[in-house]
């Protein structure tokens, strides 16, 4: 049984972990002193988002260099300490892997553009403008306004899903696919576990790049980039290919190394990213269907089932409640739905990832205008996609800046912060902090609450309830997704609920409980 199977992930946005260095931004120094807290949550492993040297207009999703350390956050040195120390505490480390687009400060991409007979000028996606001088067809930025942009000194366009300042790598071109390849090599010498593959559905593009069809569900206020489907931009059978040729790679160190690839697509095509039993792709293709369902248990229920319906014979689930793209789960189910959002996610079957300052409940942090530093939301202010409010430092006491720093944070505390830290909830019984711990405890404790078999039972409408097992051992779950008591659906020695003491005969309003 390998452990991302069994295992859970926990993700430290680095920027907003700890600083070290009192320059207000996070570190890696600063991640491996607080790696007591991550041990002791219990899971077992970290994935970082980006740590490489970036010009930082996408933080970090903007790579100018696959073989470093901004030093923003340290270098190569303090990566192999946090490295070393991350293992001595029996923590895994996963990095972010960046692969359809670097920086347009990469050197690369500094030389592609230089003129059109340059060596590397096929590295990118290089087309001339149409007919009308405009970009070469409809695609949209997944930031909003088109995903061409015009280069004047050599009179072609480039391709960007994302910020210009991010261009698209050609991974048609071989020699992309080898310096690639080989920074996939540089870092698992190096003792990492894993990666988490920045958008890998992206990565290879329609041939003859055509137009992409309307989106007929899209309308004004909806993010501009799904005005269309991304039919042709995306998710092309040769990123298949290019995937199955990673998770060789992986393999050829051990089965232990794992790779979770960040895809969103409808369960079918999702089911794809597995690959074959005999040509795998990657071990967990990111499942976001937490964060993006409704909350409420006959639509998380139907959900669950066909997610797990659409799954290989050798496909192993995973979900997430929260990322550092996503608004914060406390502030999108409420407090007290957090603490049964908490429970589901730890114990359906499969590998839940943690998104860091969730296990003390943060919240959406109102960000004021002149701090506001998303360029997804710099880009279409006001339809409240502002991945700040999920990003802000981590607090860990009352002491100035929330022990995050010793100068103003990059980003406002949790308004909060005085009160909802790590110190405050470490001691206290009842805190989201005491209750992720116990959940993680619980399923270390309880194969069946990680690997064991998965089966939805019935319920009365707004209780979520499922069964774990795992040999003789059965466990079950049920969870209260109303603010309402409703009747226990089975009986048996209450192991967890998310509330204090125990209530027989009910589920109390906003309770999970897991039932031996
Ligand atoms: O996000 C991919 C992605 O699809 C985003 O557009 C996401 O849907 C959006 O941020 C939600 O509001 C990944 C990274 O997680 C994100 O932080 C990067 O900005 C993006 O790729 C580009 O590298």
């Amino acid at each position: 049984m390998p452990w991302w199977r069994r295992g859970t992930v926990y993700q430290v946005y680095p920027r907003s972990f700890q600083d070290s260095d009192g320059d207000g931004v996070g570190d890696l120094a600063g991640i491996e002193r607080r790696l007591d807290h991550i041990a002791a949550l219990g899971v077992d492993a970290i994935w970082l988002s980006p740590i490489f040297p970036s010009p930082m207009a996408d933080f970090g999703y903007d790579v100018a260099d696959y073989r470093d350390v901004d030093p923003l956050f340290g270098d190569l040195a303090a990566f192999d300490r946090l490295l070393a120390a991350a293992h001595a505490h029996g923590l895994k480390l996963l990095l972010d892997f960046v692969p359809n687009h670097s920086s347009d400060r990469h050197p690369w991409f500094v030389e592609s553009r230089a003129d059109r007979t340059n060596p590397k000028r096929d590295w990118y996606i290089w087309r001339d403008p149409a007919p009308d001088g405009g970009p070469p067809n409809n695609w949209i930025s997944d930031f909003g306004g088109s995903a061409w942009e015009y280069d004047a000194a050599t009179g072609q366009y480039y391709l960007h899903a994302f910020l210009k300042q991010q261009p698209d790598l050609n991974w048609r071109n071989p020699a992309v696919k080898a310096a690639m390849f080989d920074v996939m090599r540089f870092w698992f010498d190096r003792g990492v576990d894993g990666f988490r593959i920045d958008v890998l559905w992206h990565i290879v593009k329609a041939e003859g790049f055509p137009d992409n069809p309307p989106n007929p569900y899209w309308r004004p206020g909806i993010t501009e980039r799904d005005r269309l489907i991304q039919r042709h931009s995306t998710d092309q059978p040769e990123a298949h290919a290019i995937a199955a040729e990673m998770r060789a790679i992986a393999d050829g160190y051990g089965g232990d190394r794992v790779l979770i690839g960040e895809i969103f697509l409808p369960n079918d095509r999702h089911a794809r990213w597995y690959g074959t039993r005999a040509r795998p792709q990657v071990h967990l293709p990111f499942n976001f269907q937490l964060i993006e369902n409704g909350w409420d248990a006959a639509g998380l229920r139907e959900m669950i089932a066909a997610y797990e319906a659409s799954l290989p014979p050798h496909g192993w689930p995973n979900w997430v409640i929260g990322s550092h793209d996503a608004p914060r789960i406390a502030a999108r189910v409420g407090e007290a739905q957090a603490r049964v959002a908490a429970m589901l996610l730890l114990t359906l079957r499969g590998t839940p990832t943690l998104y860091q300052g969730d296990e003390i409940g943060i919240g959406q942090v109102d960000i004021p205008p002149d701090r506001v530093r998303d360029p997804q939301e710099l880009r279409q202010p006001g339809i409240g996609i502002g991945r700040d409010r999920s990003r802000t430092p981590m607090p860990w006491d009352a002491a100035p800046h929330a022990g995050f720093s010793t100068a103003e944070p990059w980003l406002p505390l949790n308004p909060d912060w005085r009160t909802r830290n790590v110190a405050a909830q470490d001691g206290d019984a009842g805190s989201m902090l005491t209750l992720y711990r116990r959940l993680l405890a619980l399923r270390r404790a309880h194969p069946a609450l990680s690997v064991g078999d998965f089966r939805l039972l019935d319920a009365s409408d707004g209780v979520l309830a499922f069964e774990r097992r795992h040999g003789d051992a059965v466990l079950r779950v049920a969870l209260n997704l109303t603010h309402e008591a409703k009747p226990l659906p089975f009986g048996g020695e209450v192991l967890l609920s998310t509330l204090p003491g125990s209530a027989h005969e009910t589920l109390r309003a906003d309770e999970g409980i897991i039932i031996r």
